[in-house]
């Protein structure tokens, strides 16, 4: 901790120079009256205030060390504030950091001298406490949130409501990692795409392959083809015919790894091939592995596996159906059912620490229209303020 001591006519005058050269988070010391402030003779107070050195998590991560700035913040506090903005720019388009950019202004303000009161209106923590509550997050998380919200929100400036909102949402935004479509990619010539869904029963895996593959086909002109190995569960086979027929796509079925090769060679012709497969109740996808012996063996296929997730389930099921997932290495996630709950930030977990992904988000039964490429302003923008149907998501 850095400590020094100020001397002024009065409090406030003592006061406003701690928070001049120490910056917003100074903390007091001590105060005490004094006869002869600066030798002059005259009364007044002497504070001793003190600057814990903590850097922000995300210093750490920036060139250079730790530095003063003149206007009292550290240099590596302000760097980080320019990266945030820059990246808010770039995640949710031009003007979205209006926010961030006020709240420097103002504290530049503050340290000047101006005359920005010392107290707030209300107290912004708390309101961010009030809104992760309300949005479902865990205490773990909502503890790791506002951790990031302290740095950022402890100058004395007037929040408002919708500021703290914003800043919770950029911070939530920071740590979801997106994939854009898995299909963007001109996939090799003779090398069909092939992705393979898996994840818990009834969580819309079926679902999701008819909407992607549905999309594909209508407006991005692939050649599809849909494949089956969910031979579990009645009518599974014939839920996936259904959707093939009414898309006009092939549908091969195999319910063993042996009979595998010979039903995705007869969809080899196509750019992509969609493999649905079974829900266990039991599982975390082990019966799935000799599939994946086959799919990966070779050059013949460019494969990707996709654990599909319902945001319908709590944060500590859908890090059990994660950690369950492990062993067959999905690269992506997929978050479905966005419209069944009220509270996404029972999601927030997964997201930030699961270390995968997010490709696709499904917000309800219509096929082909209800699933979007998933955006981490737009998932952060629903787990702070709810999700509503807006129709401006980048449809799959
Ligand atoms: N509200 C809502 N319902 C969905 C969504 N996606 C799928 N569903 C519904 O969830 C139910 C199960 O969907 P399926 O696609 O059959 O789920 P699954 O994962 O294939 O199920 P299993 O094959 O039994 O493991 C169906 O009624 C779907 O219409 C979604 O985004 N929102
Ligand atoms: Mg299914």
């Amino acid at each position: 901790m850095l400590i020094k001591t100020f001397e002024g006519v009065d409090m406030n005058d003592a006061l406003k120079k701690v928070k001049k050269e120490l910056g917003g988070d100074a903390v007091i010391l001590s105060s005490r009256k004094a006869s002869d402030v600066s030798g002059g003779g005259r009364d007044g107070v002497v504070v001793t205030a003190g600057l814990p050195q903590i850097d922000p998590p995300w210093a750490h991560h920036l060139p250079g060390g730790p530095d003063e700035s003149p206007d009292g913040l550290r240099l590596s506090e302000m760097d980080a504030l320019r990266e945030m903005i820059d990246r808010m720019e770039r995640e949710w388009g031009p003007g979205a950091s209006q926010t961030l950019r006020d709240l420097i202004a103002r504290v530049g303000a503050v340290s000047d001298g101006g005359a920005a009161p010392l107290s707030p209106p209300f107290n912004p923590e708390e309101e961010a406490e009030k809104v992760l509550v309300e949005g479902g997050f865990s205490e773990q998380d909502r503890q790791e949130i506002l951790e990031g919200f302290r740095l950022l929100s402890y100058q004395p400036v007037e929040w408002t409501p919708s500021q703290v909102r914003s800043l919770l949402q950029f911070l939530v935004s920071q740590k979801i990692d997106v994939t854009g479509s898995l299909f963007a990619a001109e996939g090799r010539p003779g090398r069909p795409k092939v992705v393979l869904f898996v994840g818990p029963t009834g969580v819309g895996k079926t679902t999701t392959v008819a909407k992607i593959g549905a999309g594909l086909v209508a407006r991005h002109k692939k050649r599809v083809g849909l494949l089956n190995l969910d031979t579990y569960r009645i009518g599974a086979v014939e839920q996936l015919r259904i959707y093939g027929d009414l898309m006009g796509v092939p549908v091969e079925v195999a319910n063993t790894a042996s009979r595998l090769s010979g039903a995705i060679g007869r969809l080899s012709e196509n750019d992509v091939i969609l493999v649905d497969s079974a829900g266990r109740s039991d599982g975390g996808g082990e019966e799935l592995l000799p599939f994946l012996s086959v799919l990966s063996s070779g050059q013949e296929y460019d494969l990707s596996v996709v654990l599909v997730v319902s945001a319908g389930q709590k944060a500590r099921d859908l890090e059990r159906t994660a950690t369950a997932y492990q062993k067959i290495r999905p690269e992506a996630l997929v978050v479905t059912k966005i419209d069944e709950t009220g509270a996404l930030g029972s999601l927030y977990g997964l997201l930030a620490h699961g270390r995968l992904p997010v490709s696709y988000v499904t917000t309800g039964q219509k096929v082909p229209e209800d699933i979007e490429v998933a955006h981490g302003g737009r998932l952060a923008e629903w787990m702070i303020e709810g999700w509503s149907r807006d129709g401006s998501g980048v449809r799959a």
